[in-house]
């Protein structure tokens, strides 16, 4: 039995399970908070950050990690790809979403969402407004980067990389920050193919209903 330990409002939770819906693989979500103290989830993630995995007697921490796990493990519908330079490419991808998006992301997140509605203390506005000034940069890399819609960042099919750029979307979309797609009209029409795939959609509605709560 896959176990993923964490909640899908964090975007590399989020990574996790679309990958493992993608794979078309049964998981069973167990619910995680920010002070979590469930010793599985402690003893398998050595900093307490989401999410946490396990697969019978194996376990592993990492969002990108476990999705490299997965797909060695579980070959069908692959999700890294093969090729050297597409590989590059979507490991270079992961690392943008993870550590870029999701950096100026969470800083608009994180006060607007979670500090004052999980840690029940004031978020910073001031650092919202910082992670806020920081996304045209990022919109206007992917603006020459995304494909068409309908198209898939790397290698002509879904992969890690669109997972993991099109996640941390989805929390500034929490916080009705959303792309200007007269700004930027590429990545305006390419993020929603990726986000309306069942994968994806499942666990945004999921949020949706729990945030409107
Ligand atoms: N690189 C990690 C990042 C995980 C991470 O930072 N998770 C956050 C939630 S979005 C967390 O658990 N933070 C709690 C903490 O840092 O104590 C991954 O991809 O899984």
């Amino acid at each position: 039995m896959i176990r993923v330990y964490g909640a899908t409002l964090s975007p590399f939770v989020r990574k996790v399970v679309v990958a493992l819906a993608e794979k078309g693989l049964d998981y069973e979500l167990v619910p995680v908070s920010l002070q979590s103290r469930n010793p599985d989830f402690l003893s398998i993630s050595p900093f307490g950050k989401m999410p946490a995995f396990r697969d019978g007697d194996f376990a592993l921490s990492d969002s990108s990690a476990i999705i490299h796990y997965l797909d060695a493990k579980y070959p069908e519908r692959r999700l890294i790809p093969q090729t050297p330079e597409d590989l590059g490419r979507a490991v270079w991808f992961d690392e943008f979403g993870d550590t870029i998006v999701a950096l100026s992301g969470g800083k608009v997140f994180f006060n607007r969402v979670v500090a004052p509605r999980f840690l029940k203390q004031a978020g910073s506005e001031e650092t919202v407004q910082q992670g806020i000034a920081e996304l045209p940069r990022l919109f206007d890399y992917l603006e020459g980067v995304v494909p068409e819609p309908g198209g898939f960042l790397v290698g002509g099919a879904l992969s890690l990389a669109d997972i993991a750029v099109a996640s941390p979307f989805v929390n500034l979309s929490h916080c009705a920050v959303d792309v200007d797609c007269a700004k930027h009209p590429r990545l305006g029409a390419w993020l929603p193919t990726i986000l309306s795939r069942p994968s994806f959609a499942g666990p945004i509605a999921a949020e949706k209903a729990m945030l409107a709560a």
